[in-house]
């Protein structure tokens, strides 16, 4: 798709991969729409029809999603599955009714079985039993994967859909009870180095490895695959390389500079024991990432330290 000129209605855009979204497609001649939750619940079916009947914009990302760590998907099963599913259903079937040129739907990489062969490509999919801490949210996002293939198998849509990896980034949750590990590990080795600490605690055994992606390069790639994929199969995005949990909590304290201990809290959960991707359909359209973990980790401690105050109010 040629994005100039056109109009992009960008659902979900204050989020981590949303904003990034937005900071990549400031470089496009193109227009962005968006809207906030007080302009248009996207749970709400007569809301979101209404307000794409309106737009009808050219494209549309579907970034917007209820999202969270281990924790927070494993305690609230309801939300993670009912909000997700509400999220797409509407957006999905209002674009096929708007005429939407192109729609774009973003998944996660938590849809494969929880002991799929690694690394793990699109077929995988449906091939096992999922990791039980997130079936929910992954139930919600293979049912958007399968709604951009239902519309286009039956109406002809150009919907694709994308599974990126871990993300982190600017702009993410760094609330301790719902984050993903990478900002928790941030908040942790920052509060423990403020306050003299001589440890700070680890979810887990440390054991479970893990995909991390800096959010730009997530949508940069997000922005690649809108330009030039037309596809029935979903398509991942990975960097390709993995880390345990372990080497990144160490990798933290040496860019938060804190040299105190690690204490693993086996009581918490480990979920999948290994989550990396086979992104050779990704690559094999000529894109691949820029930023690597260490220096990533770099620049959003940095923007954590730059937006602490505005976070904690
Ligand atoms: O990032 P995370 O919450 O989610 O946890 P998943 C990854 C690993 O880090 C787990 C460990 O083994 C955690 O036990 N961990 C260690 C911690 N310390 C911490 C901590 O302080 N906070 C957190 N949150 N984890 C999520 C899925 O899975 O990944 C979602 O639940 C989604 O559905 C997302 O797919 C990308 O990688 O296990």
């Amino acid at each position: 798709m040629d994005l100039v000129g056109k109009r992009i209605y960008l659902a979900g855009h204050a989020g981590m991969v949303g904003s990034a979204v937005h900071r990549r497609l400031a470089s496009e001649d193109c227009e962005v729409l968006t809207t906030t939750r007080g302009d248009v619940d996207l749970r709400d079916q007569k809301a979101v029809h209404a307000w794409m009947a309106d737009a009808k914009p050219d494209a549309l990302i579907v970034a917007a999603a209820k999202v969270g760590g281990i924790l927070a998907n494993d305690t609230q099963p309801a939300d993670f599955l009912y909000d997700n599913l509400m999220i797409e259903a509407n957006l999905i079937h209002a674009a096929f009714e708007a005429q939407v040129e192109k729609l774009l739907f973003l998944g996660s990489s938590c849809i494969y079985p929880k002991l799929a062969d690694q690394p793990m490509r699109e077929d995988a999919l449906l091939t096992g039993p999922l990791e039980p801490t997130n079936e929910w949210y992954a139930i919600a996002k293979i049912a958007g994967i399968k709604m951009c293939q239902a519309y286009r198998k039956q109406h002809g849509c150009d919907f694709i859909s994308a599974m990126p990896t871990n993300m982190y980034g600017f702009n993410d949750n760094f609330d301790l009870q719902s984050s993903h590990v990478l900002p928790a590990l941030m908040v942790k080795v920052h509060n423990a180095k403020v306050n003299g600490d001589k440890s700070y605690e680890v979810w887990g055994s440390g054991a479970p490895l893990r995909e991390f992606m800096y959010a730009d390069d997530c949508a940069d790639a997000l922005v690649h695959l809108l330009q030039h994929y037309s596809g029935e199969s979903h398509v991942n995005v990975g960097t390709g390389e993995e880390v345990s949990i372990r080497a990144l909590a160490e990798t933290m304290c040496e860019v938060v500079g804190f040299d105190g201990e690690l204490v693993f809290d086996a009581s918490k959960p480990d979920g999948t024991p290994r989550k990396l991707m086979d992104s050779s359909l990704l690559r094999g359209m000529g894109w691949s990432p820029k930023v690597q973990l260490k220096q990533g980790i770099a620049r959003t401690y940095q923007w954590y330290l730059d937006n602490a105050d505005s976070l904690r109010a």
